[in-house]
């Protein structure tokens, strides 16, 4: 089966008006004149500040944009959230949901990042789900398990749900700690959440593979079978490392 690649970029906590305007223009120059746009999605996920700046320096460029995290609310008192609503009129295409940081930080439930995966789908955008297991679970052999824990309250949306999203498989003891899953360790994963999406009849989902992503491993990644793309957090602050990962897909 052929599936379209997709290339996004996790910001995280990161960048400034000024910083941010180099790079998103370097981006969106050098993406325009490539021909890498033909066979892969690009798109940045910004913090929310700077979604303005990411609307504004990228319409009508072949680089999407999106957020970080959302509210399962649509409106209320709910201080400090952010609808999905609000994301859509600054022209949002993705947003993440239940990154590792949100589960591990903030307490994020598999339940509550699926609810947040709804709240995006009736928002219009797609939901960027991320899975992934810590090195505690891999050591005890409870990766598959792990995974398959999360998948369930997002899988349980159901068929049309599932469809119009994204997964993203991050295994924790790999971001951000320059280790990456070997791309048969990361396959082997990848392979299992195809086996689940097929069982609600949607293995042309997208399945992202994310962890310390960079220009040097991106191929190879990418080269196997049910890896459809990365997530990209640290190398997507550097045009050109992001652009050569964008290439890559
Ligand atoms: C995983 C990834 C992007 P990094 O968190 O979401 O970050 O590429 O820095 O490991």
């Amino acid at each position: 089966q052929n599936i379209r690649r997709l290339v996004l970029g996790n910001w995280k906590m990161h960048g400034a008006l000024a910083t941010n305007g180099q790079l998103l223009s370097a981006i969106r120059s050098a993406w325009n004149q490539s021909s890498g746009a033909a066979a892969c999605d690009v798109g940045v996920c910004v913090p929310f500040p700077y979604l303005a700046q990411a609307e504004s320096a990228l319409t009508d460029s072949d680089i999407a944009w999106g957020a970080q995290d959302i509210s399962v609310h649509a409106q209320g008192a709910y201080t400090g959230e952010v609808s999905g609503a609000m994301l859509a009129e600054f022209g949002c295409r993705y947003v993440l949901a239940g990154h590792s940081e949100r589960r591990s930080l903030h307490g994020e439930t598999s339940q509550l990042v699926a609810d947040k995966a709804r709240a995006a789908l009736a928002a219009g955008l797609t939901p960027v789900v991320c899975v992934g297991e810590t090195l505690a679970e891999r050591e005890a052999g409870r990766t598959l398990a792990v995974i398959d824990e999360q998948l369930k309250p997002v899988l349980a949306l159901g068929r049309e749900a599932v469809a119009a999203m994204v997964i993203a498989y991050e295994p924790v003891w790999a971001i951000g700690t320059g280790k990456t899953a070997s791309p048969e360790q990361a396959q082997e994963v990848h392979a299992a959440i195809r086996a689940a999406l097929q069982g609600v009849d949607c293995a042309g989902v997208r399945v992202l593979y994310g962890g310390s992503v960079k220009a040097a491993n991106a191929a190879e990644l990418f080269a196997m079978p049910d890896i459809d793309g990365g997530l990209i957090g640290g190398a997507s602050l550097v045009a050109e490392d992001f652009l050569r990962i964008a290439e890559a897909g």
